[in-house]
């Protein structure tokens, strides 16, 4: 491949942070030039840093800069790239974005607009993988009547049941049913949510799983409508909807199951059109059984695991498939390694309800050694914008199996030095000791059940005096933080959050 010309001429990066950094290396390994943007607080951030060309594309809200259609579309003219590669978030999965790239004679290094579209209406989604042979969670088709009528649409469903909104997706507007008698004020609550959220207020109902594993399958398309399924990810050790921790293999899933949700998430995709990398999302239940979830659209956060094991760049098989290249692998050849595991490392405060904490990192410690990858965007010196994602780097162990890539895991937590910050290193450091973590023990519950227990003022000693204290730091927070929420409402912004907790801090004398 060394002499043949690179496959774009150049590529825009619509991204920032690790990811900008992530998707940058791969175009050097290719041979492509690359084109940097960035808002006006990331003039110094480590993608411009590390960019050949660099173009500021406006102010700090993302709605302003990474968000901007027009200025990205700008900026990809004016530099003379040929492709757009929009990492994950942002404009990821915006169909508007992709066909804008269309229109402009710009490749998008994604699907196709129609596909994200077809993906995004659940209820859709939902009947089209059905007759696609995909197993989806048995439930109703969409609901727009009145709630009185909603008992006779539940009735094939059965209770417990799960309201969904139909333009919902990673959890918005979703509501747990348990009985018959709740069920018209649920409705209520889940439309106007639904309505609030997505400004379409159509619903449906979905047997409720009760303690089910998220697993979801990578895969790759060519423009010739050739595709691979790369594996599989167990990514149960979520909170709030966010991932914290990502593995493959998953401890239950074997050859054949991987095999057989590998040709279910193949169907799925081929069924709207797929081109590029994507994932489809999967319910384990407790019985064994896989029900189709939703498809990404997307890179996601979570490919290195699947890159580790799998010998793969994901990122460079994207780049190569959006030129028009056949597949760089085929299925055969996809035998997986080892195991691998990946920890979002964020600035977050795992003591006080995970907090979002972002500050100047004074000193940093990388880890390294045998089976560790860092794909992180810190530097010494460097603040970490309010603005964005609190997700300052990602740690990939890879192993032999399990007990091999959980202790290097460890090993390299214990490495990680980002002084200054605040961040959940420890919290994630004690979840790798957890006994059902290390059983293999998942679930999407997981951190609702163990979380407590995973932070560091959990008791231990001497429980009389502790107890005493408890109570004595109970009746102290408690006069404090009535003080501050005194007529003051409660902001969901990261920056007055980040200001709350400077006052706080500061009437409870801590730095
Ligand atoms: C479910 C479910 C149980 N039963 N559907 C959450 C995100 C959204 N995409 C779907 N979600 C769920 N759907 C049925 N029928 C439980 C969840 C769920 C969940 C799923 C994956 C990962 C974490 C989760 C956390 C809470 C609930």
């Amino acid at each position: 491949m060394g002499s043949e010309p690179p496959v774009f001429r150049k590529v825009l990066i619509a991204n920032r942070g690790e990811i900008a950094l992530r998707v940058m290396r791969a175009c050097r390994d290719l041979g492509i030039p690359s084109v940097a943007v960035y808002s006006s607080v990331d003039r110094a951030a480590p993608h411009v840093r590390m960019a050949q060309e660099a173009h500021e594309i406006g102010p700090a809200p993302a709605s302003e800069s990474y968000l901007r259609i027009d200025r990205l579309l700008d900026v990809a003219r004016k530099s003379g790239a040929e492709a757009i590669h929009p990492g994950y978030g942002f404009l990821a999965e915006n169909a508007e974005f992709a066909q804008a790239c269309e229109e402009a004679g710009v490749v998008f290094i994604g699907p196709p607009a129609t596909a994200m579209r077809a993906m995004g209406d659940k209820v859709s989604a939902r009947e089209l993988m059905a007759r696609a042979g995909v197993p989806v969670v048995p439930g109703s088709a969409a609901f727009r009547g009145e709630p009185g009528d909603a008992h006779a649409a539940v009735e094939p469903v059965g209770y417990p049941l799960m309201i969904k909104a139909a333009a919902g997706g990673g959890g918005k507007g979703m509501r747990v049913v348990e009985r018959p008698y709740e069920l018209e004020r649920s409705l209520e609550r889940a439309r106007s949510e639904a309505k609030a959220s997505f400004g379409d207020e159509t619903v449906y109902f979905e047997r409720f799983l009760r303690r089910p594993r998220h697993i979801e399958v990578q895969v790759l398309f060519d423009r010739e409508g050739r595709g691979v399924a790369i594996g599989e990810r167990e990514c149960s050790i979520q909170r709030r909807h966010q991932k914290l921790v990502e593995e493959t293999p998953s401890p239950v899933v074997d050859t054949d199951t991987r095999a057989r949700i590998g040709e279910w998430a193949l169907a799925a995709a081929a069924a709207v059109g797929y081109v590029n990398a994507g994932t489809v999302e999967f319910l384990r239940d407790e019985d064994g059984s896989f029900y189709f979830m939703e498809m990404n659209t997307r890179l996601q956060v979570e490919h290195p695991v699947t890159e580790e094991v799998y010998g793969i760049d994901l990122v460079s098989g994207q780049i190569r498939v959006a030129a028009g290249e056949r597949l760089p692998f085929s299925q055969e050849q996809l035998v997986p390694r080892g195991h691998a595991i990946e920890c979002r490392l964020t600035a977050e405060d795992p003591e006080h309800n995970f907090l979002p904490c972002p500050g100047r990192i004074e000193a940093v410690r990388i880890p390294s050694g045998p089976g560790i990858r860092d794909d992180s965007a810190v530097a010494p010196g460097y603040t970490i914008p309010v603005h964005y994602d609190p997700m300052v780097a990602k740690l990939i162990a890879h192993g032999a199996d399990r007990s091999e890539s959980i202790p290097r895991m460890r090993r390299a937590l214990d490495e990680y030095r980002l002084e200054g910050l605040t961040t959940n290193i420890p919290f994630l450091r004690r979840l790798m000791d957890h006994p059902a973590f290390i059983a293999g023990d998942l679930h999407t519950g997981f951190l609702d059940q163990y979380g407590e227990g995973l932070l560091a003022s959990e008791p231990d000693g001497d429980l009389d005096e502790v107890a005493l204290l408890a109570a004595a730091i109970h009746s102290y927070r408690r006069r404090v933080e009535s003080a501050l929420e005194h007529g003051q409402s409660q902001s969901a912004t990261n920056g007055s959050q980040w200001l709350r907790l400077g006052r706080m801090r500061a009437l409870r004398g801590q730095r």
